[in-house]
């Protein structure tokens, strides 16, 4: 039996190289080898404001991507979250278990709700329930995910070890999280201390997936870096440090390699090879993704397919633990 990952993002703005770095390629190798499926959480976005047409429109833009980077149809399971209606019904019931205080632990609430502070609502407070229904559904093994929502995973652990202890043990699969050792965490290039993330409004910050070659040279060339002037991995040199780890990902060079091909050049020269690795990076996956945008019946099918692969294995999950606490 192969074992089973699942994973996730949120259609809650354009798609940055921290999603593709840190995720979606890092899915495509998985599928080679695990049995893998993979969500466009939609009911995740709307846990802040949304625009619906241009939620409907991410929706797609989100899905030709996994698709346009790599992700089989016919090794991986796609689909949206909304068209699996047990996510829904699995967080009410995880929520009326999981205990208050491992919710007000959670420290991406505070910092959305700090972002988002005239419209807090429920659902971004009780995101982590959600996020536990979509991994236990599946009887996942594995969640591949970037730093930041490894706390929500532990969260997912945590609540199917307390359900099984009341209600049997082979009730909830416990999942692992897996973090990538490189691009776990992909940080902004105007403020190195700040992570590339999709609802930011600061347009330096992030190289989006569908950015033309131009943009990108434009956002990496203005990149902030630091008044010193060796090119070389450290971390405490956050600037340099970053644009260093996204040229790695991108080039598959090894750490040595690279700080001896840049040694004794300056940082413009860094910034300019760099632009070109990440445009040649994208320009496959930028023409897919448009060649499917542009067949839209293509996408609805593909979709209502992974709806029904998803919905199979969800609905006996949902069953099962319905009968377990004694529903119906
Ligand atoms: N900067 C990043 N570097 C590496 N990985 C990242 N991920 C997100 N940002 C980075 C990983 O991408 C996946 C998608 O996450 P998500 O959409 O569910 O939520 P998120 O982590 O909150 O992503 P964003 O881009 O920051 O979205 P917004 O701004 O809408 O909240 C996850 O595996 C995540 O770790």
């Amino acid at each position: 039996m192969k074992k089973r990952v699942f994973s996730g993002i949120k259609p809650s703005g354009d798609i940055h190289l921290g999603n593709y770095l840190g995720a979606i390629r890092n899915w495509v190798t998985a599928q080679e080898e695990h049995d893998s499926i993979y969500c466009i959480v939609d009911l995740h976005s709307i846990t802040v404001a949304q625009d619906p047409k241009e939620l409907k429109r991410n929706i797609r833009e989100l899905t030709a991507i996994y698709f346009a980077a790599g992700i089989d149809e016919k090794k991986s399971t796609v689909f949206v979250q909304s068209h699996v209606s047990a996510h829904s019904e699995l967080a009410w019931i995880l929520n009326c278990f999981i205990p208050m205080g491992w919710m007000e632990r959670m420290t991406q609430f505070k910092d959305k709700a700090q972002k988002n502070k005239k419209r807090v609502s429920v659902g971004l407070f009780d995101y982590p329930a959600l996020m536990a229904a979509d991994i236990l559904l599946y009887d996942t093994d594995y969640v591949p995910v970037g730093e930041d929502q490894k706390q929500h995973v532990e969260l997912t652990r945590d609540t199917a070890e307390l359900m099984n202890s009341r209600f049997g043990k082979d009730l909830f699969k416990v999942p692992t999280p897996v973090i990538p050792k490189t691009g776990a965490r992909i940080m902004g290039l105007d403020d190195p201390l700040k992570k590339m993330a999709k609802s930011d409004d600061k347009p330096n910050r992030s190289v989006y997936l569908l950015d033309s070659p131009d943009t990108i040279r434009k956002k990496i060339m203005r990149a902030t870096t630091d008044s010193l002037t060796e090119i070389r991995f450290d971390k405490e040199r956050h600037g340099v440090n970053n644009l260093l780890t996204i040229y790695q990902l991108c080039s598959g060079k090894t750490a040595k390699e690279i700080e001896a091909h840049f040694a004794g050049k300056q940082y413009s020269d860094l910034k300019r090879e760099l632009a070109e690795v990440v445009v040649e990076e994208l320009r496959p996956v930028q023409q897919k993704a448009k060649d499917l945008l542009n067949h839209p019946d293509h996408l609805e099918s593909l979709l209502k397919t992974g709806a029904e692969k998803a919905e199979e294995i969800a609905q006996a999950t949902l069953k099962r633990v319905q009968e377990r606490i004694g529903l119906g």
